[in-house]
């Protein structure tokens, strides 16, 4: 009964551990409105994916996407940084994950405008097709995944 009782704890312990080791926790600052309630979700969405979110509120959000160098055509709501790239809108961690994995030479991506469906844009079941763009310093756009 004992060792039956162990064994139970030793799974769970390896299940918690791979699952640990898969979702690494990662720093990552978002600017947003104060005021912004599907921004206020995804950054929920985040840290219920593992990252360790510093919010950076802000009325002006245009302004930040300004000095950041997000493309004006390319901007939704909230703006984010993650070692070094820019995470501009309603994007899944996946993507995020994808773009630290491979570190393509690009300044960042970008979700344009805020499709129903994304992370923190939820609306039952239904996902609009959309698509992430990557964007580099010289202002080159594009698809980095399909939605
Ligand atoms: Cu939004």
């Amino acid at each position: 009964m004992k060792s039956i009782l162990m064994l139970a704890i030793l799974n769970i312990l390896t299940v918690t551990m791979a699952f640990a080791s898969d979702a690494p926790v990662k720093d990552i600052v978002v600017y947003k409105n104060p005021e912004c309630g599907c921004c206020t979700k995804w950054v929920k969405y985040l840290q219920d994916n593992n990252y360790n979110v510093t919010i950076e509120s802000t009325r002006d959000v245009l302004a930040v996407k300004k000095r950041l160098g997000v493309p004006e055509k390319l901007a939704a709501c909230h703006t984010a940084v993650i070692d070094g790239y820019i995470v501009e809108g309603h994007i899944t961690h996946r993507d995020i994950k994808r773009l630290l994995l491979f570190r393509p030479d690009i300044k960042g991506i970008a979700v344009p405008g805020m499709p129903v469906g994304t992370p923190g844009m939820e609306s039952g079941s239904t996902v609009q097709s959309h698509n992430v763009i990557s964007f580099d310093e010289q202002g080159n756009m594009e698809v980095f995944s399909e939605h």
